[in-house]
């Protein structure tokens, strides 16, 4: 099953301020470069959309309400439908604050055929994040994660959709074939000028002209294309934090060498952090002197950061003010961490939208 709430952000200022309720409500960056990070579905009738500029978005629909976003409030909120997940699934992955996969196979009622047991599942799933939170969510439910996730997005908002193993062709064929994952603005222009327009002509295309167009992964987006899929649902372990570190056996009195340390250690944490599409907001180091007193020193961001460059950044500064402050007594130990884990990448950096 994959769950996605219904316009997120501005499902929650329309709960949070009921004169709201049913008005276009277009959330995002107020400031002169802002952009949209998402609107009301009754603003989306006037065209507007996530990413676009705030400008366009205030010529679009005038009347709009126009809200800064809460993230902390969105936060807040994104824990509670995780905590209504947990209660229908053991296996969890979340892709964002709105959104996740629930591996549900081992999870449905025995006593109904299963196709039944699954609409059954995913309305009690709706109805209890409604219950809890008073916000609406769209439901995708398939054997695997392309066709539950293009399902949850099919009848929104308040979709469910079900794709049977049978009706697969039958779905898929008439999405347009940028909806197939990895399809991105490089390869679609090229799809299209061939003709290739929908996943169903993907399909039927002569493999000589597909491996011309996609190169060596045409036969993944073949596959893809008959609906075949077979990733896992990977709960992501509750990682606290991520951090690397290097004892050494002598003291390093020289700060040079410390920070190519330390650059690479960020490195290191940034393809743990990447991997797991994790990022943390909350950068530290730790460093132990010659008399094996241990320090540490962090900062705690506005946003979340998962790259090399970020952490390195934060941690040199961190460790420049440590040397500042203490003299920079010789180092027996270093090391680098990112904690504050949340997961995804966040959209856009938050001192965008502000
Ligand atoms: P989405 O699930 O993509 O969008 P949505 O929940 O607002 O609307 P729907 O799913 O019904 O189509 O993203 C979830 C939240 O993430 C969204 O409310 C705001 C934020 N977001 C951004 O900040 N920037 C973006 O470009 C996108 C796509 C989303
Ligand atoms: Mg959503």
């Amino acid at each position: 099953m994959h769950v996605d709430m219904d316009a997120f952000y501005a499902a929650i200022e329309q709960l949070d301020n009921p004169r709201l309720k049913g008005q276009p409500v277009i959330v995002g960056g107020l400031g002169q470069r802002g952009v949209v990070a998402t609107a009301s579905y009754e603003a989306r009738r006037f065209g507007v959309h996530s990413a676009m500029p705030m400008a366009r978005a205030r010529v679009l629909c005038r009347a709009a309400h126009f809200i800064r976003p809460r993230i902390s409030r969105y936060r807040e909120v994104s824990r509670q439908i995780f905590d209504i997940f947990d209660r229908f699934s053991p296996l969890v992955e979340g892709l964002s604050m709105d959104e996740a996969f629930l591996d549900i196979s081992a999870c449905l009622p025995s006593r109904q055929p299963r196709a039944e047991a699954l609409r059954e599942t995913g309305r009690g799933l709706q109805q209890a994040i409604y219950a809890n939170t008073g916000l609406t969510a769209s439901v995708g439910m398939a054997h695997n994660k392309l066709l539950a996730k293009l399902g949850s997005d099919y009848r929104k908002p308040r979709g469910r959709t079900y794709v049977a193993f049978e009706k697969v062709h039958l779905f898929l064929d008439p999405l347009p074939v940028g909806r197939l994952w990895g399809i991105g603005k490089q390869t679609l222009p090229r799809l299209q000028q061939a003709g290739i327009l929908t996943i169903g002509q993907l399909r039927r295309s002569p493999p000589s002209l597909l491996e011309t167009l996609l190169g060596q992964r045409w036969q993944h987006y073949l596959r893809l294309a008959n609906g075949v899929d077979q990733r896992v649902v990977k709960p992501e372990r509750a990682d606290k934090s991520i951090s690397r570190e290097t004892t050494f056996s002598q003291d390093i009195a020289e700060q040079e060498p410390l920070l190519e340390i330390l650059r690479l250690h960020a490195a290191e944490v940034a393809q743990r952090a990447g991997a797991k599409s994790l990022s943390g907001r909350t950068v530290s180091i730790k460093l132990r002197d010659r008399h094996f007193a241990t320090i540490s020193r962090s900062r705690t961001l506005p946003h979340a950061i998962n790259s090399t460059d970020d952490i390195f950044a934060q941690a040199r500064q961190l460790f420049q003010d440590w040397c500042d402050s203490s003299g920079f007594p010789a180092v027996r130990l270093i090391g680098v961490g990112i904690s504050n884990l949340q997961a995804g990448d966040d959209h856009q950096p938050v001192d965008e939208l502000l």
